[in-house]
């Protein structure tokens, strides 16, 4: 069995842990949030971890509370741009917290930039970290570490899905959203029963001529999305792009073929413009896997992965992020690729 396969099918266990983490981790993370007098949360990742970030802003700015109608900004930044353009960036990092997000925490850019703005501008720092004793672990003031969900292959793919859930679980905790936490609680409940409904038929799918894709989600699964798209370009080596969803309408939609796999994400509520969507892409030749929480099938999908409504939709971004990490696995069987050696990339980097 290929060590990917493994990460990616023992995920939830680590879930299970991550969950029980944050929650008997609240009441500390919301001390030494209103102890650190900070005014504003920046999260820094790179890579997959980035993408996380955005995730895991949205999450914290829709959820925070602050000045009425305004909120606690939170930013999310690449942590190599931060710390190229430290002093452009400079009047938003004064009295940020920042929130690093890493599997390593070893990552040359981030702990550079952590060590630059903790010395220059004195802000504390919280790591989300899959590792324990990394060398960001005693520059944060706090430590939320997750070993269990650390991955030994270089892509990420049970350790990004904890740290998801742990980044947005953050928002959750420090704004009192409760109803973020009980759907998250209900979407790891239901994984592994939900990776065994679903295995076959994404295995089917990747045995299909696709050869390059669109991944299309809204709202908090932004950055999750995103780092789905990444997994095919990382795992099976094809070209992958992540779009919100009538955004690819804006562009990208000229690329979208035949040969195209377009996984979309729908929102709940709207139908008309996300259908409309689909059944134009459809038109253009490209395989559809729709990934939602409705009741009825898309027309258009050569596959409906169809999940439960939950209180909370950033919650679905776990399960959703099983969907392109199988499917990347699965097709790199199909193309004779080997999906724990990617050629010319290294688990994390070091400059
Ligand atoms: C960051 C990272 C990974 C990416 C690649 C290189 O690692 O960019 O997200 O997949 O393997 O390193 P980390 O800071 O999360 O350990």
């Amino acid at each position: 069995m290929y060590l990917t396969e493994q990460e990616i099918f023992s995920q939830y266990p680590a879930l299970s842990k991550t969950l029980a983490l944050m929650e008997e981790k609240s009441a500390e993370i919301k001390d030494f949030w209103q102890k650190s007098g900070c005014t504003s949360i920046t999260f820094i990742g790179c890579g997959s971890s980035y993408s996380l970030a955005k995730s895991a802003a949205l999450s914290a700015r829709l959820r925070m509370p602050g000045t009425p109608g305004m909120g606690v900004p939170c930013y999310a930044f690449s942590a190599g741009d931060l710390l190229i353009n430290f002093d452009h960036y400079r009047p938003i990092l004064g009295g940020t917290l920042l929130v690093s997000i890493s599997r390593s925490g070893s990552t040359s850019e981030v702990v550079l930039l952590v060590e630059k703005a903790r010395a220059e501008l004195k802000v504390p720092c919280l790591s989300i970290c899959a590792r324990a004793d990394a060398p960001l672990t005693p520059l944060a003031g706090l430590n939320l570490e997750i070993p269990w969900a650390f991955d030994d292959s270089v892509c990420q793919t049970r350790c990004v899905t904890n740290l998801y859930a742990a980044s947005i679980l953050l928002g959750a905790v420090l704004g009192g959203d409760e109803a973020l936490l009980r759907s998250v609680r209900e979407a790891v409940a239901a994984g592994e029963a939900y990776q065994s409904a679903t295995r076959e038929s994404l295995a089917a799918l990747a045995a299909k001529p696709w050869d390059k894709v669109v991944v299309l989600a809204d709202g908090e699964l932004e950055g999750i999305a995103e780092e789905g798209a990444l997994a095919f370009t990382e795992i099976c080596l094809l070209p992958s792009r992540y779009f919100h969803l009538l955004d690819v309408r804006h562009g990208p939609m000229v690329l979208v073929d035949d040969s195209t796999l377009v996984i979309a994400a729908l929102s709940p509520g709207e139908e008309a413009h996300q259908e409309k969507l689909l059944g134009d892409m459809a038109a253009k030749g490209a395989t559809l896997a729709v990934f939602s929480d409705r009741e009825t099938d898309a027309p258009h999908a050569a596959l409906n992965i169809r999940v439960p409504r939950r209180e909370v939709y950033a919650a679905n971004g776990i399960p959703f992020i099983f969907v392109c990490q199988a499917l990347a696995f699965y097709k790199a069987l199909e193309r004779g690729v080997n999906p724990d050696a990617p050629t010319g990339l290294d688990p994390w980097i070091k400059l």
